[in-house]
């Protein structure tokens, strides 16, 4: 796995032009996602960690740049991002795989969950609720059939459960407050324990005040890997990329662009994305160049995988793809949703590029 890139060393000062940027994802939303924005409204929540409703794309404010403004300011923002692919440009580095011990045949993790500061583009960091200081949290990552046991300590200052969605786990550890168990007040710890099954990739996350909580962050992979290996599904490279789309407006993996990770690959390498949903809107991801090869659905292995150029993933969903690096050069890699990913401002949020050299 290397979804994630190197530690960052240095605090990144607020760049103006990239405030700008991030302000107008939360335009974005305001555009494509109303229900969302109402529906933030009403719980009181985000009232900090979002600009959507300080800012309006109807009002005009689209044609106060000159032409030359814009071409300057997206070109600063994709400058950017392919420094950010050589040295990373904001803190915090998520999805780190998860350590475990195996503890009298079954396999042990441990997940912290707290509040904490996380940095989404340069200079702009959100209240966030984190599994181990991370947004997403850390890779769970175990063997179909594996006894599994996963130790939570909630240092918040709210309860939380955690789901394990996609799972088929006895009712009792399915993770819902007040159905199958009882909440993990702060302070508490809560031992959570199944056997692994089915294989394929799939998602823990809070369900307690989920739209905050999830949408804050206390969400992370789930991968089952299954016994033998499946013909077809062979890669180069495993990378996993969580939408989400509350937390500082559209992201992957917790950035928005241009903090958002390139992806790598030399010509002819295969490389498997799993598309994971934690977000309250469809985001269909677009990649420019090469077909995607669908092969799962929500962890299920397809008895026909099919191409295409654009995956729709709804919230909750999964979805695997093989993509073969065929030609060499920067190729862009997007939800196609434009509110969600480019502007007069140029590129912001759920932007990326798989990069192929020779
Ligand atoms: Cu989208």
């Amino acid at each position: 796995m290397s979804t994630t890139a190197t530690d960052p060393t240095e605090e990144q000062g607020p760049r103006p032009s990239l405030r700008r940027r991030a302000f107008l994802a939360g335009a974005g939303a305001g555009v494509a996602g109303t229900g969302l924005v109402a529906f933030t409204a009403a719980a009181g929540w985000p009232a900090a960690s979002n600009a959507q409703d300080d800012h309006d794309m109807s009002s005009g404010d689209t044609t106060e740049m000159t032409d030359e403004e814009m071409l300057a300011h997206h070109k600063e923002g994709i400058e950017q991002f392919l420094a950010n692919a050589e040295d990373p440009l904001t803190e915090g580095v998520p999805i780190q795989p998860l350590e475990s011990k195996v503890v009298d045949g079954v396999r042990v993790f441990e997940l912290t969950a707290s509040e904490i500061e996380w940095e989404v583009t340069p200079g702009e960091k959100y209240e966030a609720m984190a599994f181990n200081e991370q947004v997403p949290g850390p890779l769970i990552r175990c063997t179909e059939g594996e006894r599994i046991r996963v130790i939570v300590h909630n240092e918040m200052s709210q309860s939380t459960s955690i789901h394990w969605h996609g799972q088929m786990v006895p009712n009792d550890q399915d993770g819902v407050p007040f159905v199958t168990q009882e909440a993990i007040k702060p302070g508490t710890t809560y031992t959570y324990e199944f056997v692994a099954k089915p294989a394929g990739s799939h998602m823990y996350h809070s369900h307690n005040n989920s739209t905050e909580q999830v949408g804050k962050g206390l969400l992370g992979p789930l991968i089952v890997d299954p016994k033998e290996p499946i013909a077809g599904h062979e890669s180069d490279h495993d990378h996993v990329l969580i939408l989400n789309d509350a937390l500082g407006g559209f992201t992957i993996n917790g950035k928005g662009f241009p903090a958002t990770t390139a992806y790598k690959a030399k010509v002819g390498e295969k490389i498997r994305f799993r598309y994971m949903n934690e977000g309250l809107a469809i985001h269909p991801m677009h990649l420019h160049g090469f077909p995607q090869e669908v092969i799962t659905k929500d962890g299920w292995p397809l008895p026909a995988p099919y191409k295409c150029d654009t995956v729709n993933i709804a919230p909750g969903e999964r979805y695997d793809v093989i993509v073969t690096a065929e030609d060499p050069g920067i190729w862009v890699f997007h939800c196609h949703i434009l509110t969600h990913a480019e502007g007069p401002d140029g590129m912001f949020g759920m932007v990326t590029a798989l990069i192929v050299e020779e």
